[in-house]
């Protein structure tokens, strides 16, 4: 029997195989998927739904001078195994091995590099306009999902092709599922178009009627328009993209090789902006993910017979003593409400949308919105939770700076993924917070660094009439031991003399180990924790300064503008030496944390190192 997988030259052989062929790849791709997936982990559930649309792209366009564009990309495994990374794909994700996102720097085939999402639509649009201008021939496909589409980004980029009527083809991939069940307005008319075959069936008849109502003449006609116009709007299938300005083509099976292959011909025919709708099923072919799409939507290594995780969590994450905190919170204080942008599962608020259904929203993939809904709602008097990872969040910050800051609203957002986040790499670590929010007026910004800090952060962000930005980071929660938070406090963990380790979240215990390690060499040093970024600690800094020949700053975020250079600058007038460890200035790749942290110098022996050079010198 052939194996057509690992017999065959990608993507040329492709194009050559029949629908059968086709078909039986097909097979033969997921199950190398899930085999390989459950060992490396990964967005699983997306790529398993698009094995199909993944094999009809390659086969009906020239790629890659025919240009493919994944939003978020997080669904591209099937495209990278198929255009020349079968071999490699089991490094995926790790240190050094290849991206779980698309990369141009790893194929000439990825053409953008994605990892946020809703953006497709703008960069084929910019793209194809591009080639319009250069004068250049090639087809550009924006494949964009239910979730995606949430995004206004979307929204901005489909009014503005729509207009513009370039030629392009958006493939919308409509699962129903965004990381959990797509929410909104938009997925219910999606879910809609799609219901039911008789539905189809019943819109098919009414649409070749009305196709032989006259619309032109008298006002009796004109009435008739006016009515079929109303009609249109309730039986057209996609008329909200066809009033945009694109063509609306489906719905179509989107893991019907054939039909996906011929709608895609005629997508190729046509003028101006195409809108393809494809519905597929997330995580198709394995039964554990179709049952829990939302839990292998992005997975860690796990057992394919069980579909059970491999390593067992040690203990809660900050997630979860977020979201448990914000039960007892709202218990409370009726005005507490949160928000989410499409990841209430990631940041921990699923059983607060399950208790309190009237207090949560979820408001798809919609940062920017998250927040200036939270600005209205605690303008009107409620105390809104945002909860968005650190990496997210920038798409807010406009919203952040004149919709809550300056009107000095109570708004807390709560950073989670804050700092290095590991496997999902350059596009995921939350390493800018500290920098863009840090020298914003009116804000609170913490760290804690252990379960009772965060727990106490999020009491005292709810005592205080104003916004409030409090990060943690992706993992384990330290156990904290009985420390108190007051406000603008650093908090002294251990004393020493010739150092002192000023240290913000994650980065405390790597300083408590690195002083540790010091000890060993002779070298005392004291460990402080920071917590509080906005306002700092200056007494403690002053005092700290007049103790020690030397302060170290430790942040899990960019050196360049974080806390650690605030700091020096306002001891320039002292004779103690600073030295600031951070990330460094460019995008950092992806592998676990420990490992990006040894590999950066940013655990325990890379400090210490870093200190007994600083004191050598
Ligand atoms: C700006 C931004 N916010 C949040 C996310 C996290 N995220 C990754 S995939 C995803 C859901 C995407 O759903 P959809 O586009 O329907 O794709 P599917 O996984 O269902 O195939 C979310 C919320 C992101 N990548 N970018």
């Amino acid at each position: 029997m052939s194996n057509y997988l690992f017999d065959h030259h990608f993507p040329e052989d492709l194009r050559k195989m029949d629908y059968d062929e086709l078909e039986l790849l097909s097979y033969e791709l997921r199950d190398f998927l899930i085999q390989s997936v459950s060992k490396t982990g990964g967005h699983l559930a997306p790529s398993l739904g698009v094995v199909e649309i993944t094999l009809a792209l390659h086969k009906s366009f020239q790629t890659p001078v025919d240009k493919l564009i994944w939003d978020v990309g997080h669904q591209s495994y099937v495209h990278k195994i198929l255009t020349g990374r079968l071999q490699e794909f089991e490094t995926l994700r790790q240190f050094g091995g290849i991206s779980g996102f698309p990369k141009t720097s790893e194929s000439e085939y990825d053409t953008f590099d994605t990892g946020h999402s809703s953006n497709s639509i703008s960069i084929g649009l910019g793209m194809a306009t591009a080639r319009d201008i250069k004068g250049e021939d090639f087809h550009v496909v924006s494949i964009i999902g239910d979730g995606a589409l949430t995004g206004g980004l979307a929204f901005e980029a489909l009014n503005n092709a729509g207009s513009s009527r370039t030629n392009m083809i958006i493939l919308l991939n409509d699962n129903g599922m965004s990381i959990s069940r797509n929410t909104g307005g938009l997925s219910r008319s999606l879910g809609r178009i799609t219901s039911t075959d008789k539905y189809i069936h019943t819109k098919t008849q009414i649409k070749k009627g009305l196709s032989k109502v006259p619309i032109i003449g008298d006002s009796v006609v004109s009435g008739i328009h006016h009515a079929k116009e109303n009609i249109k709007y309730a039986v057209i299938d996609g008329i909200l993209f066809e009033e945009l300005g694109c063509k609306y083509i489906g719905p179509v099976d989107g893991h019907d090789i054939k039909a996906l292959c011929e709608t895609l011909e005629h997508a190729k025919s046509i003028k101006g902006p195409v809108f393809i709708h494809a519905v597929t099923q997330k995580g198709k072919g394995y039964s554990k993910a179709e049952q829990n799409p939302n839990v292998f939507h992005g997975i860690g290594p796990f057992d394919v017979d069980s579909g059970k995780p491999v390593s067992k969590s040690k203990g809660d994450s900050y997630s979860a003593v977020f979201g448990k905190k914000m039960l007892d919170l709202a218990a409370k204080d009726k005005r507490i409400v949160t928000v989410s942008a499409a990841m209430a599962d990631g940041v921990g608020l699923k059983a607060f949308a399950t208790k309190y259904k009237n207090r949560f929203f979820d408001v798809g993939i919609a940062e920017g919105h998250a927040v200036t809904f939270a600005a209205g709602m605690a303008n009107s008097g409620l105390k809104p939770f945002v909860a968005i990872y650190s990496t997210f969040l920038q798409r807010a910050y406009d919203q952040i700076v004149e919709d809550v800051c300056l009107q000095n609203l109570p708004v807390t957002f709560c950073i989670d993924r804050a700092g290095i986040v590991g496997e999902d790499g350059e596009t995921h670590h939350g390493l800018f917070d500290i920098s863009y929010l840090k020298n914003l007026p009116n804000m609170t910004m913490m760290a804690p660094s252990d379960d009772e800090t965060l727990e106490q952060a999020l009491d005292l962000s709810q005592s205080i009439d104003a916004p409030c930005a409090i990060r943690y980071p992706r993992g384990t929660a330290r156990r904290g031991d009985g420390r108190r938070l007051e406000i603008g406090k650093s908090i002294p963990l251990k004393e020493g003399k010739d150092v002192v380790l000023w240290a913000y979240g994650s980065m405390v215990q790597n300083a408590l180990d690195a002083a540790e390690l010091l000890a060993e060499d002779g070298i005392d040093a004291g460990v402080i924790d920071g917590m509080f970024i906005k306002p700092l600690d200056k007494f403690g800094l002053y005092k700290a300064a007049s103790e020690y020949p030397m302060i170290v700053t430790l942040e899990d975020g960019v050196v360049a503008g974080g806390i650690g250079e605030t700091m020096k600058a306002m001891l320039s007038d002292h004779d103690t030496k600073i030295i600031n460890i951070g990330w460094p200035d460019r995008f950092i790749q992806h592998g676990s944390q420990s490992r990006l942290f040894a590999e950066y110098g940013l655990d325990a022996s890379g400090i210490a190192d870093t200190i007994k050079k600083g004191l050598a010198r």
